[in-house]
């Protein structure tokens, strides 16, 4: 696979000092384009930050919400393979090899999630609200599991890689940031192949987080009661990914 088939897409709403830190590590470990899909207020200082590398590509979202700001991103794009990556410092960009890794090694494969509860988080336990949305986040990841018969450990995670014509196919309909659970759960519903890596959250950095719990959990909710309808289709193709374990590397 050519470097041009694999896209970074970062969401930004008022990330600058993020971004500051995020892109010159990422550029140091990789050499895919990355596409700035931003809704800030210093919209200015941002775009002209990203001026300053090659292949650091600058967009202003239209539309609003963190699930817009992913559909119009990837409807932009041209790369084969999309990796979403969070603006504020919470992941580590040498995940990025570990996510593509299986997706490079095994056809099959169609979209890979970090999972926090895998690979740790400072940031669920950072305050309340975070706490309280710790057992929200088990619930839906409960719920989902139910549905399609599966193991697994984070559906909320923003760090993920994903076909981007299987992204197109699922037409996701969230809004904000249920579009994650939603990913995850129209992946498994179409009968794509989904598997999680460990990966570990870290605090955000600088700035603010854009989830307010009584304003967004409604749409959790409202994506979960849709979730439990989605009709499942048979699997397009078997997967034939093993997951590493102490004995097998
Ligand atoms: N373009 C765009 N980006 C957004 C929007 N809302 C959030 N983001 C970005 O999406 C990413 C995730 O948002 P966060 O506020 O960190 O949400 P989170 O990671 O689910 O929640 P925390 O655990 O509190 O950090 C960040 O990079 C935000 O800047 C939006 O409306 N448009
Ligand atoms: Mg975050």
């Amino acid at each position: 696979m050519k470097k041009k088939d694999i896209e970074i897409i970062i969401p930004c709403k008022d990330e600058l000092k993020n971004l500051k830190i995020i892109i010159p590590f990422i550029k140091k470990l990789y050499n895919y384009n990355i596409l700035i899909i931003d809704k800030s207020k210093d919209t200015i200082e941002i775009k002209n930050f990203c001026n300053i590398y090659k292949h650091v590509n600058y967009h202003y979202q239209k539309s609003n919400g963190k699930g817009n700001a992913l559909r119009e991103a990837a409807n932009l794009s041209r790369a084969k393979i999309l990796v979403f990556f969070d603006a504020d410092c919470s992941h580590d960009p040498k995940d990025i090899k570990n996510l593509l890794n299986p997706m490079l090694k095994h056809k099959s494969i169609d979209h890979v999630g970090g999972s926090r509860m895998k690979g740790g988080s400072d940031e669920l336990f950072s305050d309340v609200q975070h706490f309280l949305r710790l057992f929200g986040s088990l619930f839906i990841n409960y719920i989902i599991n139910l549905k399609f018969k599966t193991n697994l450990t984070d559906s909320q995670n923003g760090l993920r890689a994903i076909k981007r014509k299987v992204f197109i196919y699922c037409r996701t309909k969230s809004i904000h940031t249920s579009i994650e659970m939603e990913l995850v759960s129209r992946t498994l519903a179409n009968g794509f192949n989904y598997i999680e890596i460990p990966t570990h959250e870290w605090t955000r950095l600088y700035g603010k987080s854009k989830i307010n719990l009584l304003a967004h959990s409604w749409s959790y909710i409202y994506q979960l009661i849709k979730i439990c309808f989605f009709k499942i289709k048979r699997k397009k193709s078997k997967i034939k990914y093993r997951e590493e374990t102490w004995f097998k590397k």
